[in-house]
């Protein structure tokens, strides 16, 4: 963590005629930008500007030595550098974890107001406060993903302690005297997330979306107490066509695509359901409830 705006690169290298520096962003696999060209002296240091955006882990300052000729007689392995360090990651991912999700919101809602946060990546900006313009770039890139692979657990739980930040979140944008659609859909994701994490007193099957649909569909419930979960579909005539096992879920709303029960339309042996009336059942506990939906190709 650091607030410097400027470095020293110290070198420390016999038989240097001029040293060149540069700088990676992809923890040293490249060095394509240029700090320095050809300074003079065996040893010596080098006061450099850091680039906006260079803030936290992954640059790395690199060092050759010239020749006369400018040919390159040796590199940073032999001497010794202050390394720096710059973020991989973009800037509304606050957290660097390669997702912009609501551990991103919750952390700027810690520094929310706050000028020269403790972590600077929360004022994503960078235009040293942390306020609704940050908050609204975060909410722009909500769901975005630099990651390979599907990040672990669940985009919208956050514990109690959370929930409470985002709905200061979601008061400063109500009071915001600024309404423009930025705000509003921050507001709005801010509201879903709210949504999705309160507490359930009575569980519930609710209405598949879309409906009619074809060929896939979203089952949304909600649970007042941890249970198994298991959801059937049924027929018109009562035949049970797939039973989807949804394992043991926690108490709370499973209402939002990622965390509804889905379904794509087929049979427990592969083949696509034919267009019709199915009857989709829920068993959580003791708790049973049964809906209809439309499949309509
Ligand atoms: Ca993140
Ligand atoms: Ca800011």
């Amino acid at each position: 963590m650091y607030s410097e705006q400027t470095a020293v690169v110290q070198w420390n290298s016999l038989n240097a005629y001029k040293v060149r520096l540069s700088y990676s962003i992809d923890g040293g696999i490249t060095y394509p930008y240029t700090i320095t060209d050809a300074i003079s002296g065996v040893a010596g240091s080098y006061k450099w500007t850091v680039p906006v955006g260079i803030r936290s882990n992954c640059a790395r300052i690199r060092a050759d030595v010239l020749g006369a000729d400018d040919k390159i007689m040796a590199e940073s392995e032999s001497a010794e550098f202050t390394i720096w360090y710059a973020s991989l990651f973009a800037d509304w991912d606050i957290d660097e974890n390669g997702v912009t999700d609501v551990s991103d919101l919750v952390l700027l809602g810690r520094f929310f107001n706050q000028r020269k946060p403790d972590n600077p990546r929360a004022d994503v900006n960078t235009d040293g406060k942390v306020d609704l313009l940050d908050l609204v770039i975060v909410a722009q890139h909500f769901g975005e993903s630099t990651l390979l692979a599907a990040p672990d657990g669940d985009p919208w739980t956050v514990d109690k302690a959370s929930v409470v930040v985002l709905k200061y979140l979601h008061q400063n944008l109500v009071n915001s005297a600024v309404q423009d659609n930025d705000v509003l859909t921050a507001k709005r994701l801010l509201e879903r997330l709210i949504a999705a994490n309160r507490q359930v007193v009575v569980s519930r099957l609710l209405v598949n979306y879309p409906n009619p649909f074809n060929p896939e569909t979203w089952i949304p419930y909600e649970l007042a107490e941890d249970s198994d979960v298991v959801i059937r579909i049924y027929s018109v005539s009562g035949s049970l066509v797939r039973t989807l096992r949804l394992g043991y879920r926690h108490a709370g709303v499973y209402s939002f695509k990622g965390k509804a029960a889905h379904w794509d339309g087929r049979n427990q042996s592969g083949e696509s359901a034919a267009s019709g009336i199915y009857y989709y059942a829920i068993q959580a506990g003791d708790f049973t409830s049964i809906r209809k939906m439309i499949l309509a190709k």
